[in-house]
């Protein structure tokens, strides 16, 4: 099925001329398609099928141990000038990272298949989405990219007629070729390059989750991000929840959080029962990656690019995230998890059932380590969970009312403020980031800061990332307020201060008000911060003070946390925007500003 547009031929065939595969394969994205390469990697091994009568359709895959997650510093941007890269992404030379990988893929697919994927990142009718063609030789990426993408025939139709448009205009087919081959899977011999100048991406050595399947980090973030700044939108690390009231008004909000932080979980929360009662309803629209961009009014609007979900599965459970947990009981792809006596998946933190085998195959021993792998996911149509959105479908998107960032923060960071305004809130975000937890990172309590949860993902300079938000600061726009939340303030008992979970709708209530000019809030030189009489926490089993303690905003330690911003943003050196630096000034001398009474009063 060669496609009538002779510039993707005729990359098709010079990769094949490059890797020299058995067979091409062009993916229509079928039902036919997917069942006879299921059918063959249940043969081959590549799939284990699970417990038919509990887990219909479901299947685990077991990936290569040396191979279960993204690798940073095999990531590469490679720009024409060092500096477009920037300070956050590694970097190397465009013809030097072609001639080696490229020497890497000779040949690599002799005796293979090689499969041709078109893909849509987005509605297939959507103007925000975007597309793009993987080429792999892997049938465990060809069977998650139909998940996790609108794959096949009405995909190569959209590259057809954009590229027979760009070429009526005397420009270049605009899709995203993505070439991937899953390689020997040595460590040693494993690269994922980025070409943002050439809307170029090529991954070898890995089969694994964002490194293979390049619809998702590497073209909806780091080309995706590229390109948005060019073309005067936004690829952003974010998931998409909708809000119902009551009233059945519907506000949506696009959060990002560093890792660890349970976007997923808030993605498909359910609401408290008191406010399930009065007739609030969660939506889930994505749990991952938000492209934004200025509609005709004003106001931003969002898609999902992705038609599926990619989640950790570890602490997936009934009391976590019972959405999640219902869509992937049929039709889901796991991989790396453990399977119990009766071949049903299991997990650390999910309440039911015992590990009999681990991630590696092995019959479970606690000596080994955990029974699931830390990073093992569950591969899941959006359309499966509980919660899902018909808007997640709509080609115009869904106007944005807030955007939120958030980290693991256990002092300083407020539960919830609002930025004063979109610059402030663009140096909200910048400073954003995460205390470590996992010992396995090295040192614990340490603050990783992790600027709109985009430092692996973003495929430019950070600097020039933070000047094209603060552009969209225009005459005209309606921009969404900024928020910052922190789930994970502790008391100095050490536990955790606030419920989180299904509890948070009640944070995400005071934020849709303040946009719609409803709820209360005290200026602080942070921005606005709830009074308690501003939450709803009426039957909250809060512990006395918990709630004064977690809307404390403390100077002296604001202070020295804006000090902190101040450095890091001088280490993204002169591409950072003055306007932002002007920002942090401003905020560092109101802290000074307000402590200066008190610092008197000591003194006298
Ligand atoms: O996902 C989380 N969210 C967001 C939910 C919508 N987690 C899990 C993080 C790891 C991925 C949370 N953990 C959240 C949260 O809001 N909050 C916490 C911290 C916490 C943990 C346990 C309790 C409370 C808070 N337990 C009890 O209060 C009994
Ligand atoms: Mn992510």
């Amino acid at each position: 099925m060669p496609s009538r547009l002779e510039a993707l031929n005729r990359w098709v065939d010079d990769v094949a001329r490059l890797t020299q595969p058995d067979r091409v394969h062009w993916c229509d994205g079928s039902d036919a398609e997917a069942n006879a390469l299921r059918a063959q990697m249940l043969a081959n091994g590549t799939l284990i099928e699970l417990n038919q009568d509990t887990h219909p359709g479901c299947t685990l895959h077991r990936s290569h141990p040396s191979d279960v997650a993204r690798v940073e510093h095999l990531t590469l941007v490679c720009t024409k000038h060092e500096e477009d890269a920037g300070p956050n992404n590694h970097w190397m030379d465009p013809a030097a990272a072609h001639e080696k990988i490229d020497a890497l893929f000779a040949g690599c697919m002799k005796g293979r298949t090689m499969y041709v994927i078109p893909y849509c990142m987005g509605p297939i009718d959507s103007p925000i989405s975007r597309c793009g063609v993987e080429i792999t030789d892997s049938p465990y990426v060809v069977a998650n990219m139909r998940v996790m993408t609108r794959m096949g025939a009405p995909a190569l139709a959209r590259i057809e007629c954009e590229g027979s448009e760009a070429l009526a205009r005397g420009a270049q087919p605009a899709f995203v070729k993505g070439l991937h081959s899953i390689g020997e899977l040595d460590p040693e011999r494993r690269f994922i390059m980025h070409f943002p100048e050439e809307l170029t991406i090529k991954s070898y050595g890995s089969g694994y989750g964002g490194n293979a399947l390049l619809g998702k980090k590497c073209h909806a973030l780091r080309i995706g991000s590229f390109q948005a700044k060019s073309e005067g939108w936004l690829a952003e690390h974010m998931l998409i929840v909708g809000i119902e009231n009551p009233q059945g008004e519907t506000h949506y909000v696009a959060a990002a959080f560093p890792s660890a932080c349970g976007k997923t979980n808030l993605a498909m929360l359910i609401p408290p029962e008191g406010y399930r009662e009065k007739g609030w309803k969660v939506w889930t629209i994505g749990d991952d990656i938000c492209w934004m961009r200025p509609g005709a009014d004003g106001r931003l609007y969002a898609i999902n690019p992705e038609a599926g979900f990619f989640g950790v599965a570890p602490g997936t459970d009934k009391s976590t995230n019972p959405n999640a947990l219902a869509s992937i009981q049929h039709d889901t792809i796991f991989t790396n998890v453990a399977v119990t006596a009766d071949n049903q998946p299991w997990w650390e933190g999910l309440h039911e059932g015992a590990p009999a085998t681990d991630w590696q195959g092995r019959p479970y021993d606690a000596k080994n380590g955990p029974a699931a792998h830390p990073n093992s996911r569950f591969t899941v149509s959006a359309k499966q969970a509980p919660s899902w959105s018909p808007k997640a479908e709509d080609a115009q998107g869904v106007p944005i009312s807030a955007i939120v960032f958030g980290g693991r923060r256990p002092s300083l960071v407020p539960l919830v403020f609002e930025a004063r305004d979109w610059a402030h809130g663009v140096l909200v975000g910048a400073a954003m980031g995460s205390e470590t937890t996992a010992a396995a990172t090295g040192a614990v309590g340490v603050l990783r800061r992790d600027s709109m949860a985009m430092k692996p993902f973003c495929g430019y300079n950070y600097g020039d990332y933070f000047a094209h938000w603060l552009s969209f600061d225009k005459a005209g726009a309606k921009l969404p307020k900024i928020f910052h939340v922190n789930w994970f303030r502790k008391g100095a008992d050490g536990k955790f201060l606030w419920p989180g979970f299904g509890d948070n709708l009640r944070v995400l209530e005071w934020i849709i008000d303040r946009c719609d000019g409803k709820a209360g809030a005290q200026e602080t030189p942070i921005g606005f911060v709830p009074r308690e009489s501003d939450l709803h926490v009426e039957g909250l089993a809060l512990r006395d003070g918990a709630l004064d303690e977690l809307l404390d905003v403390d100077l002296d330690g604001w202070a020295a946390e804006v000090e902190d911003i101040g450095r890091y943003l001088d280490s993204f050196g002169t591409r950072t925007p003055e306007r932002l630096r002007a920002e942090q000034r401003r905020i560092a001398e109101s802290l000074a500003r307000e402590n200066e009474p008190q610092r008197r009063a000591v003194a006298s």
